[in-house]
């Protein structure tokens, strides 16, 4: 069945898509030594919409992680510009990768440690029309990466995610939960810098089509929310959703602040 796939053999992925084994693919590992500046000047990132509530708030087991999307008024819907971004990017969706254990769960590794969860919004180039339409472009997805480390202080976004997965704990359940807006999830990609390369999709068609920016600001999840995502069931009963790093193949890592 096409867009089915599991993660204990990734390298079958490449049966169905062989541009998963392509020459940009992600994650990759970050090795600071390798990290340059970006010399040439370029506008700040920015962003709007991500402190208005939406409309609508849906949260989806999808059998590969747990999405969450929203309906915002008109013109307020999530958008990131600037950096090294040209033109206006559109959120589509948040998601999340974990592992089984907190040795494990991110997708991005910093000099070869992994974090528990890694969370990804995904936004795509309005100049493309859709989402579809985006990933066939080499500059058509921008992916803003958080790395979160097991700690204290909980994360206002994931625990008012968390009090509906129990409606969600088996794929292809969907549920609408009470609306909040992006800024609850307490971003700070802007103030803090980011690493930015170009690299793929992490699933499945793995189209080189994404504009990864990775904050360097390392957030808090509790060990109460790594539990909530591990208990959401996933196709295969796979019991983490990360793939493994890619080689970087000569691509250059840039670190951007504002
Ligand atoms: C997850 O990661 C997402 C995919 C996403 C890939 O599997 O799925 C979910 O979070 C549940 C639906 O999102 C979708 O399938 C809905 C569009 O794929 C995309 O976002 C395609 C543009 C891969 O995303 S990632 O590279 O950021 N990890
Ligand atoms: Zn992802």
């Amino acid at each position: 069945r096409r867009g089915h796939f599991g993660y204990t053999r990734p390298d079958d992925w490449l049966a169905d898509f062989p541009i998963c084994s392509g020459p940009r693919q992600s994650p990759i590992n970050i090795e600071l030594q390798d990290v340059k500046m970006m010399e040439s000047k370029r506008p700040p990132l920015g962003r709007y919409g991500y402190d208005t509530r939406p409309k609508k708030m849906t949260i989806t087991n999808n059998g590969h992680s747990v999405q969450l999307s929203g309906v915002w008024p008109a013109r307020d819907t999530p958008t990131v510009y600037g950096g090294p971004l040209t033109g206006l990017y559109e959120l589509a969706q948040v998601h999340f990768h974990w592992g089984a254990d907190n040795d494990a769960g991110s997708e991005h590794t910093v000099a070869n440690h992994s974090f528990p969860l890694e969370m990804h919004m995904v936004h795509w180039k309005k100049a493309y029309q859709n989402i579809s339409e985006a990933i066939k472009h080499d500059d058509g997805i921008a992916v803003l990466g958080y790395l979160l480390s097991l700690d204290k202080n909980a994360n206002m976004g994931i625990e008012r995610m968390r009090t509906d997965f129990s409606k969600i704990l088996k794929p292809r359940q969907s549920t609408d939960i009470d609306p909040f807006p992006l800024s609850l999830f307490d971003l700070d990609l802007l103030k803090e810098g980011y690493v930015t390369y170009l690299g793929s999709l992490t699933t499945p068609p793995c189209s080189e089509s994404v504009i990864w920016l990775i904050s360097v600001r390392i957030k808090d999840v509790t060990i109460d929310e790594l539990e909530s995502f591990r208990k959401l069931q996933l196709d295969n009963h796979d019991d983490h959703n990360y793939r493994p790093t890619q080689p970087l193949n000569d691509r250059p890592i840039y670190y951007l602040y504002d």
